[in-house]
């Protein structure tokens, strides 16, 4: 059962998630919906991304995992947030490695390098730990996560962005999948290449000190949102550096020590 405490009423909630997939479907830039709300919280928040998680599956769309985000301090930095956040993923926003990527059906992406997860066990909040995670963990691999606020200008605050699902929009599995105990993910590096150049690098414990620990919060505000992490889950840790705009042209690599690259890019 939900914990969230809403403000809203089902009339509110209804309308602004109206409004944000539409946004999302139209790839058309919408006012942050605190500018209707200032007083929105950030459960309010959850509670308008639980309403378009409900639309979506009962439009097709397959739930196949979830993403943390906001869990490195150069996202923070970037977004001027100092809380993390969590939202879905779905089998339509997946896209396979090396593939192109239309900008036209987005607002203003940006990517990020991430490090995912896939579970074999359930796992279930409030008291989830890194520990339970990595043995909870199939596999791990690397990932891009290409972002798109639906919100002009990519104006942020916590409570609309959670509502727009986390700014999620496509994701890039891929590399060489690896066991988590074959590695040591804290000091994996990781190397962000946009046409040739490198524009951001970092490690693994730049998130929450240990990508697990993410996956671990993440499980906790399941449990708020009346939700468990089931088995055969993709999981998405977070951005290890600050996110880099794209456009039409350019293309992304990501290398990751061990883990080795994924590969997109963007067209008009
Ligand atoms: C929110 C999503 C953040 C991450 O990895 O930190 C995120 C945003 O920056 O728009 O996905
Ligand atoms: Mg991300």
């Amino acid at each position: 059962m939900s914990k969230l405490e809403t403000t809203f009423t089902r009339d509110d909630i209804v309308r602004l998630c109206e409004r944000v997939e539409g946004a999302q479907k139209e790839a058309r830039p919408i006012y942050k919906l605190t500018e209707e709300y200032p007083e929105m919280t950030m459960d309010d928040g959850y509670v308008v991304q639980n309403e378009l998680r409900k639309r979506f599956i009962e439009q097709g769309h397959k739930l196949v995992g979830w993403k943390a985000g906001l869990t490195s301090k150069a996202k923070m930095k970037q977004m001027g947030v100092d809380v993390p956040s969590i939202g879905f993923l779905t089998d339509k926003m997946a896209v396979p490695e090396g593939a192109k990527v239309s900008v036209s059906e987005l607002v203003h992406p940006r990517v990020e390098c991430e490090i995912a997860f896939m579970t074999n066990q359930d796992l279930e909040g409030p008291n989830c730990t890194a520990k339970q995670v990595l043995a909870a963990t199939d596999y791990v691999l690397p990932a891009i996560e290409i972002i798109d606020s639906r919100f002009q200008k990519f104006s942020f605050d916590l409570q609309s962005v959670i509502a727009d699902n986390g700014s999620s929009a496509r994701f890039v599995g891929g590399g060489r999948p690896r066991y988590a105990d074959e590695l040591i993910l804290r000091t994996i590096g990781s190397v962000l290449e946009k046409n040739g150049e490198i524009v951001e690098m970092g490690a693994g414990a730049a998130v929450m000190d240990h990508p697990a620990e993410a996956v671990a919060m993440l499980v906790n505000i399941l449990h708020k949102l009346g939700e468990t992490l089931p088995a055969g889950s993709f999981v998405m840790s977070g951005g290890i550096t600050a996110a880099v705009a794209v456009e039409p042209g350019d293309s992304v690599i990501a290398r990751f020590q061990h883990l080795g690259s994924v590969s997109v890019s963007f067209v008009e």
